[in-house]
């Protein structure tokens, strides 16, 4: 066995704590065995793995629970103000890891659990993932649910506890197939049931005008149908156990479960059919990272988790202040995007209609409550909902909108008396194709900060989706640029480089982000880059090994692992990589004794269901993969894997062995990206484009230690004004043409020759993703990095300097912004 053989045997997930004590280790192990006994009810002979799973998971929480009795105790009694966090998606991932390592309890635990001749890789490894978002929007939402338990902010996160996450991505001969998954199958031992938490969520039905005195009336909602929000909490743990804070989920039963009459007539369907109905709104989360689902199912949940949510906090307040009055003092809430924003009305209602509060004072106390996050500027992906259907499901809400509409265009026509673009620009009702309420306008008006996500793309807030707005109301849009959390993404996804990194710099690394920098001077240190190095191969070696057990294909760890995982979307451009792919293919073929940098081009991603063209490139990728993985000029210089089921998971285990971030979607389309700052953060180098916060991380590692290439933003726009056919660029390009003539020819595909042809059309003629416009620099680019990767020193000077110059990039740090420049609550400080 070599050196690194031996490291790789090492178990894989030997983390950061060393407090190991041995009274400790026998008081968990005996709490895991009780739990084995009085939770699980088995005994240990007869115990499998997830019932070791359920029982070590039971034992921590009940460590705990002692932390989120005495947090939520100490937020009492302080009269603290809480941040509410308002999202449709978080998505977690496995929570064994992340708690044991934020109670410092992994070492322990891993020696209690050895006590019983049990491995707690093992169990790590059969926690399912709690899948409850699509993408970037909701794993931010984790990550800051996470950090604001670290810095000591009392938060609530409010959400859907799906039962049916995320589907599950089969690739059956390259095509995506979606099936669904089922992580509550086995229950999950994570989540407290609380019953006696339920709120009633009405929908449709009439409104009722009451006189109270000559010149008012209240209005008095009858709903038409009603749904029971249960809530399900799950504590979030902060790094050290400093605070624990409550995920609240809401989960929908119906109010008369089942119909005896109908049941006892042998209508046996029929009398359960209620049900059905009602538990259908939390059954699945919408797969659909960037187009607004559209369909009346997701309103109705957005309804419903909000209802429940704003119930549950004002019901909260009245308990800890006495007085409704006091909310905007004591109540930050954050819509995570537009999912939420029907919360202004919704709280507008609450204090119009139930607590009697005057109009301008309402508003006042909306304004001052709200807070909104832009996630995109995307077209298909800014909600709009349809004012009927909005006037049947919700016509008080609806009503409600309509005078707010009224109220905000009066001031706006008294100052631009005669300016009717304005008016229809700035107003809440589309009337464009039938009238639709833009939820944007809603949560924009109905909030004192709307932010975006990267400079860049708050600067593109201001200048299009919200110009006319942020004119009318300049101070309103700010930038909070987001962040990860780092104890995932780096002390628990990569233990390895943890390890070095407390050995070098010390244990501050773990508690200050900042206090990577003081890895700047090692970087050219060949002794540290040798050890840097190190853990990266490890990492490979356990990845090499992965791709070889899925997917049967035999990867060389040496080989530059060159790495492309998100969702699958055209802006995405996962096009473009596997098109550059075809090219380095072609050139190898051509030449194929120059000393070529071996290189594994490594795919992870989902496509949303009904997303055909995102479908077609993962088919393509396949196809491209079959050839060249089995050609022999090729021998091992390229290979291509698509690895299936991309999760939270897949990533802490792909993103800590990658030695090239593919972060190339076209400039101005993706808002922040946050896969691109894990990748940085682990030692990866960047080829991007200038986009999302590509363009801050660029200015923190400095240009030499990232690989920019193609169209800016504007540049992107001028483009699109000039045309998009791309005929004068391909033909300019040899290499693009060779691509594109092949691919249309079906040379990957000779079981279907014209399975490319229309993908390949639209390339040549409506190029709107600026694949060809960008080809030929992003081709370039890449040999370029194959040169730098031949040069060991320089190679690992570039990746040292990324991990040292990324801390701010920290979830920590975003949080901070947003406590300070949105909900005016303090922050914890290291050193305060
Ligand atoms: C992502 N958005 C952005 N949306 O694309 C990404 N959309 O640039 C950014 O870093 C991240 O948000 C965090 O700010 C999404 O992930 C969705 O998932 C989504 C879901 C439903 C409807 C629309």
């Amino acid at each position: 066995m070599d050196i690194s053989e031996r490291l790789a045997a090492d178990e894989t997930s030997r983390t950061v704590d060393t407090e190991q004590n041995d009274a400790d280790v026998v008081a968990l192990r005996d709490a895991i065995l009780d739990k084995l006994t009085y939770h699980v009810g088995k005994r240990r002979a007869v115990a499998t793995e997830r019932d070791w799973l359920i029982a070590t998971a039971v034992a921590i929480r009940d460590l705990i629970v002692d932390r989120w009795v005495s947090s939520t105790e100490a937020t009492y009694q302080q009269g603290a103000k809480r941040v509410y966090y308002l999202s449709l998606e978080f998505l977690i991932g496995r929570l064994l890891f992340d708690n044991l390592n934020n109670m410092n309890m992994i070492e322990t635990m891993r020696a209690a659990l050895a006590g019983l001749d049990v491995d707690l890789d093992k169990l790590r490894a059969l926690e399912p993932d709690a899948a409850l978002g699509n993408g970037g929007l909701g794993r931010l939402a984790a990550c800051f649910m996470e950090s604001m338990a670290t810095l000591d902010i009392p938060a609530h996160g409010y959400g859907i506890r799906y039962e049916h996450g995320l589907f599950r991505q089969v690739v059956k001969n390259g095509w995506q197939h979606e099936y669904p998954e089922d992580w509550l199958a086995m229950g999950n031992p994570w989540e407290f049931h609380r019953p006696e938490v339920s709120y009633n969520i009405g929908f449709g039905g009439s409104i009722e005008a009451v006189p109270i005195s000559e010149a008012a009336v209240r209005h008095v909602w009858h709903p038409a149908e009603t749904v029971e929000a249960v809530g399900y909490d799950t504590p979030v743990v902060g790094w050290r156990g400093r605070r624990v804070n409550t995920l609240r989920l809401w989960s929908a039963r119906s109010a008369d479960p089942l119909r005896l009459d109908a049941f006892n007539h042998g209508d046996h369907a029929g009398a359960l059919a209620e049900q059905v109905r009602a538990e259908s709104i939390t059954k699945v989360l919408y797969p659909s990272d960037a187009t607004a689902a559209g369909q009346e199912l997701r309103l109705r949940q957005e309804y419903f988790f909000v209802s429940a949510s704003l119930q549950d906090l004002v019901r909260r307040h009245i308990r800890a202040f006495g007085h409704i009055s006091s909310l905007p003092d004591k109540t930050a809430i954050q819509l995570n995007d537009t999912h939420p924003a029907i919360a202004v009305a919704e709280l507008m209602r609450i204090l119009l209609d139930v607590h009697q509060i005057p109009w301008e004072e309402a508003w006042r106390m909306t304004q001052a409550t709200f807070s909104y996050t832009n996630h995109t500027l995307l077209p298909e992906a800014l909600e709009v909902w349809p004012v009927p259907l909005m006037e049947r499901l919700l016509p008080r809400h609806m009503q409600i909108i309509y005078l707010i509409n009224a109220l905000h265009l009066g001031k706006v026509r008294l100052e631009y008396p005669s300016d009717d673009r304005l008016l229809s620009s700035v107003s809440m009702i589309d009337e464009q194709q039938g009238r639709r309420v833009r939820m944007s306008h809603l949560a924009f008006l109905g909030s004192h900060r709307v932010n975006g996500v990267s400079a860049l793309h708050t600067g593109l807030m201001r200048e299009t989706v919200f110009r006319d707005l942020h004119n009318l109301f300049p101070e309103r849009i700010v930038n909070v640029t987001n962040g990860i959390a780092f104890r995932r993404w780096l002390f628990e996804a990569n233990p390895r480089l943890t390890r070095l990194l407390t050995d070098t710099v010390g244990p501050k690394v773990l508690e200050d982000e900042n206090a990577l920098t003081a890895l700047r001077p090692l970087a050219s240190d060949r002794a540290f880059q040798k050890r840097f190095a190190a853990c990266r191969y490890v990492n490979k070696l356990a990845l090499a090994d992965l791709i070889r057990r899925e997917l049967e294909i035999r990867v060389d760890p040496n080989a530059l692992f060159d790495v492309h995982i998100k969702r699958i979307h055209e802006y995405k451009r996962q096009l473009l990589n596997i098109l550059e792919a075809i090219a380095l293919y072609n050139a190898i073929r051509a030449r194929p004794m120059d000393d070529w940098a071996p290189r594994v081009k490594i795919f992870a991603g989902k496509a949303a269901a009904s997303y055909y063209q995102a479908k077609l490139v993962i088919k393509l990728i396949h196809d491209v993969a079959k050839v060249v993985n089995n050609d022999p000029t090729v021998r091992n210089i390229l290979k291509i894997v698509f690895l299936p089921n991309y999760s939270v998971s897949l990533a802490e285990m792909v993103i800590p062995a990658s030695d090239v971030s593919e972060q190339i979607s076209t400039a101005g389309m993706e808002a922040s990206g946050t896969g691109n700052m894990k990748f940085a953060l682990n030692g990866a180098l960047t080829v991007g484009t200038l986009d999302g916060a590509n363009v801050e991380i660029a200015e923190r590692v400095g240009m030499e230690n990232i690989h920019i290439f193609g169209l800016t933003a504007d540049k992107v726009a001028a483009r699109r004004q000039r045309g998009l056919d791309a005929g004068d660029l391909i033909a300019a390009s040899p290499a693009l043409s060779e691509v594109l003539d092949s691919v249309q020819a079906g040379v990957f595909s000779p079981d279907e020759p014209d399975r490319y042809r229309g993908l390949v059309d639209s390339l040549r003629y409506h190029d709107y993703f600026l694949v060809c416009a960008d080809f030929d620099h992003y081709f370039a680019t890449q040999r370029h990095i194959a040169d730098i990767w031949r040069r060991p020193e320089e190679w690992w000077q570039s990746a040292i300097l990324n991990t040292a110059n990324v801390g701010w990039f920290s979830s920590d740090r975003s949080i901070r912004d947003y406590a300070t420049d949105v909900w005016d609550v303090p922050a914890y400080q290291a050193s305060a």
